[in-house]
């Protein structure tokens, strides 16, 4: 046996990785036995770098993986790349390159980066997705979509850059101006692909109970996002009708406040809008007006509100009083009816409105009282507000001017985007037939590459030799798509192309095998949209029964932002920090570590060049402990563990670790795995080396390793090879399990235990009970269960080892 040479990371970490590569470590079998462990971490934008929060991403689900594998699973852990999209254009256009070439190097060099963290990938896999192969599949999925009705072309809003004639991303809009051009952005209505992802709004809604691996927060957002609420519709007759329009419903969740209604108001889109407008052009220009202004939700609450009086009125259902009609800025033509019933009393919207323009304010519910009544309106007035509700929802009913409705926020999901960089939508217009999907055998409608990209003539509808085509029914001369996908569209989907690309068929039903994923780890800027949309994706999966799973991701992990002095780490404020630099430095291993340790995957991680010094001072102490007794382990029996054993405290301490470790991994809480094996290192430091430790010192090292592996797994796997602890790869070891006999008999303790302050008694538990064990011992002792009775927990307070303090009310 050669002697252990100074820790070096470069020649440890190249090592490992070529055993890795030359023996396929963790390429994965497509037909896999169970148990399965699917671990995917959200693939990249390929940006060309990879940042911190990459490496944080990925390293944590390395870890998980690795630990999964060496439990026995077969685990697959593979990778790839968000391809498509404006960055690729917007860099191509500044640097007189073509977005193909600019995101292949882009892959390439964070590709680099990425391999020297030594993830245990299969790069067998691997696939960008602007591959071809990649989005043959999307088109056809889509054409599935159109022919079960879950597709569909509507006329929608673009912003429209008058002087470059093209349209324009959200993000391309720079307060109202193109951003190249600076010209004032126009709303035009253009056709556009919509998934019709409303019609699963229920079970988009209703499934988030059924995940219960997944943190409350995202599904809280998911939900509001979904907003289902359950509201009336009113509707207000016109004593005039204009152009034929004989009355306006509105939608609203307070038809308790109908009273108070003093204006109704139409989204300037509404068609009444339009028809009230005729040629008045005060209307017409205030209409035009808002054109220019941005609909986003979150703005609109926040913009200015503004209006203008059509000089016509429509009669209250109840009172039949003149209800005068405005059109006003605030009313989303998307939402609801596209018009409103405005009750500024009791709406701050609707009395900031009603506040500039002089309009009544009527308060009709009494809220200072309990329960709340009714005032100023009529007979009502006096009744409680449930009372007067029913009420007056019998009458609307009964007269035909008002029924119960369910709205939801969620929109159909619009899916074309008017540019170049994307997967084109597979589609045909024909002249005689209409839209027409694109034949199987022609797919993948490939995305022309070899154009002369300059800005203004790159998107697909100044490509003849693109969009010229002949119909695949009647065969007669038409034009292609000029749409491509929403990038959100390919990243939907992904994570059956890692099981299905093997065989080319996702008709095959072949990817249930693995599915669902079991963890999905990401960053909580994709809690709304790309779940969703994944979620709804999975869904219309099934419904076209390619897949039985109604959800994509059993366990959802959103890992927390890195920081450096309490500020988010952003290139804008020039606090990054290079993981590439770091490895050099150190070594992957000390950057996989330093993350692992610093915090909970779940929590912000605060920067510190001192912790990753920590770190790679640790390690360079693993190797030299491992230098040290290298002989000693190697000339040692293996030393099998017994409750008979003279070294029973040790391996007693030992033990306990393992089960703290194997606890907090089963809350993902990796932070305790590298502190712990930290520790088990403290633990052999006081073991004397002499010839009678070392089958002591030889096992309690070979679970050192193998603890720290999936942390670290390419000191682990070299100290494990040069010290022969296994016949194979440390990789295909197993799992240091917590052996309970071995464990110390109890170490119990007492615990005071107050409620509101109060001491009740006491509890006697294991001394490393952890707090929610502890809370549920006491909320089940009948001693203490008599002080809560009736009342709600509002805090629980835990001093480790002397006392716990429940605070209810
Ligand atoms: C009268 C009223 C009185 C309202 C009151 C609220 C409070 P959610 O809960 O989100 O469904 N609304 C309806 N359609 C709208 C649209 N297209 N654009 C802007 N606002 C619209 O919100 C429903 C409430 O939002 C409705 O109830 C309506 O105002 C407004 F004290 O009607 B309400
Ligand atoms: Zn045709």
């Amino acid at each position: 046996m050669s002697k252990l040479p100074a820790y070096s990371p470069a020649e440890v970490e190249s090592q490992a990785q070529a055993y890795w590569e030359n023996n396929q470590s963790f390429k994965t079998d497509n037909n896999p036995s169970k148990p399965t462990y699917y671990c995917l971490s959200m693939f990249p934008y390929t940006s060309g770098k990879a940042h911190v929060g990459h490496v944080r991403n990925y390293t944590i689900g390395d870890v998980i993986t690795r630990y999964k594998k060496l439990n026995g699973f077969h685990t697959l852990q593979p990778f790839g790349w968000d391809s498509f999209g404006l960055p690729a254009e917007n860099a191509a256009i500044k640097n007189k390159t073509h977005p193909a070439s600019w995101t292949r190097r882009n892959i390439e060099s964070m590709k680099q980066q990425i391999k020297k963290l030594g993830y245990a990938y299969d790069w067998n896999r691997e696939f960008a997705t602007c591959d071809p192969e990649y989005y043959r599949w999307q088109q056809w999925l889509f054409i599935k979509m159109y022919n079960s009705d879950l597709v569909y072309q509507k006329e929608a809003w673009v912003n429209w850059d008058p002087v470059d004639q093209t349209v324009l991303a959200n993000e391309q809009v720079i307060n109202g101006r193109g951003w190249r051009s600076d010209a004032l952005v126009e709303k035009k209505k253009i056709k556009q692909w919509f998934c019709k992802i409303t019609d699963f709004s229920d079970s988009l809604l209703d499934d988030l109970d059924s995940l219960n691996l997944w943190p409350d927060q995202v599904k809280r957002m998911q939900k509001n996002w979904i907003g289902r609420s359950e509201g009336t519709d009113v509707v207000f007759s016109l004593p005039n009708p204009i152009n034929q329009i004989k009355d306006i419903t509105v939608y609203t969740t307070r038809v308790d406040t109908l009273y108070g209604a003093t204006y109704v108001a139409l989204s300037p889109e509404h068609p009444l809008s339009h028809a009230l407008a005729g040629s008045n052009q005060d209307i017409l220009q205030f209409i035009d007006t808002c054109k220019v202004q941005s609909t986003a939700e979150a703005d609109l609450a926040t913009a200015e509100k503004k209006g203008i009086f059509t000089g016509q009125y429509a009669t209250h259902p109840l009172t039949g009083k003149p209800i005068a009609i405005w059109i006003a800025n605030y009313v989303l033509m998307e939402y609801g009816t596209g018009a409103i019933m405005a009750v500024p009393a009791h709406d701050e919207r609707d009395l900031a409105f009603a506040e500039k323009y002089h309009i009544d304010v009527i308060q009709v519910i009494d809220d200072s009282k309990s329960p709340a009544v009714m005032i100023n309106c009529g007979k009502l007035t006096g009744l409680p507000v449930d009372e007067a509700k029913q009420q007056m929802l019998s009458q609307l009913t009964s007269q035909g001017s008002g029924r119960v409705k369910t709205q939801y926020r969620l929109r159909d999901w619009g899916i074309s985007r008017q540019r170049y960089w994307g997967v084109p939508i597979p589609m045909v217009h024909c002249h005689t037939c209409g839209v027409v999907p694109a034949l199987n055998e022609d797919l993948p409608i490939r995305l022309p590459e070899n154009i002369d990209y300059r800005y203004g003539e790159s998107s697909l509808s100044q490509q003849p030799g693109f969009y010229e085509t002949k119909c695949p029914k009647c065969g007669a001369e038409a034009k292609r798509e000029t749409d491509t996908f929403d990038t959100f569209f390919d990243s939907s989907w992904y994570y059956h192309y890692f099981i299905t690309q093997g065989d080319h068929d996702m008709t095959e039903k072949a990817n249930d095998r693995w599915l669902p994923v079991d963890m999905y780890i990401g960053g909580i800027e994709h809690a709304i949209l790309h779940l969703l949309y994944a979620r709804f994706i999975q869904k219309v999966l099934v419904k076209l029964k390619l897949s039985k799973h109604p959800e994509p991701f059993t366990q959802l992990l959103s890992q927390g932002m890195v920081l450096k002095d309490g500020a988010k780490m952003s290139k804008s404020k020039g606090n990054t920090v290079d993981p590439t630099e770091l490895i050099t430095r150190y070594g992957a291993d000390t950057l996989r570590f330093f993350i692992t340790f610093a915090a909970p995957p779940e929590q912000s991680l605060e920067w510190s060049d001192g912790g990753v010094e920590g770190a790679y001072r640790f390690l360079k102490k693993v190797w030299q402990y491992a230098q040290d007794n290298a002989y000693l382990m190697m000339h040692a029996k293996y030393h099998v563990p017994s409750a008979q054993s003279p070294f029973i405290k040790t391996l007693s301490e030992v033990h306990t670790l393992l089960s703290h470790i194997e606890r907090d991994l089963a809350k993902q809480q990796l932070n305790t795995v590298a502190s712990g094996s930290m520790k088990l290192l403290a633990l052999l430091q006081k073991v004397p080396a002499d010839p009678e430790h070392a089958g002591l010192i030889r096992l309690v090292f070979s679970i050192l390793l193998r603890v720290l592996n999936p942390i670290c797994p390419h000191i682990t796997h070299v100290l494990w090879q040069h010290l022969t602890l296994g016949v194979e790869g440390i990789e295909n070891s197993q799992w240091p399990k917590p052996d309970l006999n071995l464990i110390a008999a109890d170490i119990s303790v007492d615990i005071v235990v107050q409620i509101n302050g109060k001491t009740r008694g006491h509890v006697n538990v294991q001394s490393d009970v952890d707090k929610s064990t502890l809370e549920q011992l006491v909320m089940q002792n009948d001693k203490f269960k008599t002080h809560l009775e009736g009342k709600t927990i509002k805090r629980v307070i835990y001093i480790p080892q002397k006392l716990i303090n429940v605070v209810a009310v």
